[in-house]
């Protein structure tokens, strides 16, 4: 049996973010409204889906929203969920309501939520950049949050995942040509957003949105990393911008019973646009150097 992307069908969802937690396969994203306002992203809340077999889907429905953030008035963005020591930490950004981007956590017992709002920003500094939060517990212990847009982030999280270390602060990764391409996003490089940090075998990903010289749309691309903090050093193209394709796409990896996923979005639901987005997912694999090959946009995917 095969899956046929888009993988939800009946709503408009994108910037996937994957969590395998035992035989399950938890898919959080965002959810683009059917009406817009102000003819810009509409996000009100946060979904999530689960698969046992990357075929059958179940819709777990709204998880967390903006209702739930008491600070917190628009904007429900691009969101990672991790697990540990038994409960769940959703990393979310939102629009404040005294203005500006930051980035929220929802803390439940359970995958499936209901979140429950830490109460204030977990990062919230003076600028826009504090958005599409990555989150990875390297086999230290040490957990890292890397977020941003145009410049790449991180900060250490202290054990309790709901803060992080203060003397280091907020770490400005340097945003150079050899960490990620030469592009045309404002740092110069081809780094957009959308971060995706991981770790495979001895080697660092962090996979990401970028943009091209000469190109309006985002393609995806990866860098990698001896270390959990750099220095990076730029991969290659990871999925190319779709001809007639849409403005955005957002990368989520995992590895589930012996599969490497990609997760995407794209706007091939009917009714599609830039701002009405679908879910969808292709199989790949590594390279024995550890390099990853471009990957195609597919139909779907074989079941496990
Ligand atoms: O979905 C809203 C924003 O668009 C995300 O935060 C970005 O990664 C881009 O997908």
């Amino acid at each position: 049996m095969k899956s046929s992307n888009p993988i939800i069908k009946n709503i408009y969802t994108a910037d996937p973010a994957p969590m395998v937690c035992g035989d399950t396969l938890y898919l959080y994203t965002t959810h683009d409204e059917d009406v817009l306002v102000n003819d810009f992203y509409t996000m009100f809340d946060w979904r999530c889906f689960s698969t046992k077999d990357m075929v059958n889907w179940k819709d777990h429905g709204k998880v967390f929203s903006l209702d739930d953030i008491e600070w917190a008035d628009a904007r429900a963005w691009a969101p990672q969920c991790i697990e540990r020591n038994g409960k769940f930490y959703l990393y979310c950004p939102v629009h404040k309501k005294d203005g500006g981007m930051s980035i929220a956590v929802g803390i439940s017992d359970s995958p499936t939520g209901p979140f429950k709002d830490l109460g204030h920003p977990l990062v919230d500094e003076p600028d826009w950049n504090d958005i599409d939060p990555t989150v990875f517990i390297d086999d230290d212990g040490q957990a890292y949050l890397y977020f941003g847009n145009p410049e790449l982030r991180y900060v250490l999280l202290n054990e309790d995942m709901i803060s992080y270390d203060e003397k280091v602060g907020v770490v400005k990764v340097p945003m150079t040509d050899e960490a990620f391409n030469k592009g045309s996003h404002d740092t110069g490089t081809s780094y957009g957003e959308g971060p995706w940090f991981y770790k495979k075998g001895n080697l660092y990903y962090m996979v990401y949105a970028a943009f091209a010289v000469g190109q309006q749309n985002e393609h995806l691309a990866y860098s990698t990393s001896e270390n959990p903090t750099g220095p990076w050093k730029y991969g290659g193209v990871l999925m190319a911008t779709g001809e007639g394709d849409i403005f955005t796409n957002h990368p989520g990896i995992c590895e589930f019973k012996g599969h490497n996923y990609l997760f995407y979005h794209t706007g091939e639901l009917p009714g599609g646009s830039l701002f009405h987005r679908s879910v969808c997912v292709a199989e790949f694999d590594y390279n024995e150097d550890g390099s990853i090959d471009v990957i195609s946009k597919c139909d779907g995917v074989e079941g496990i």
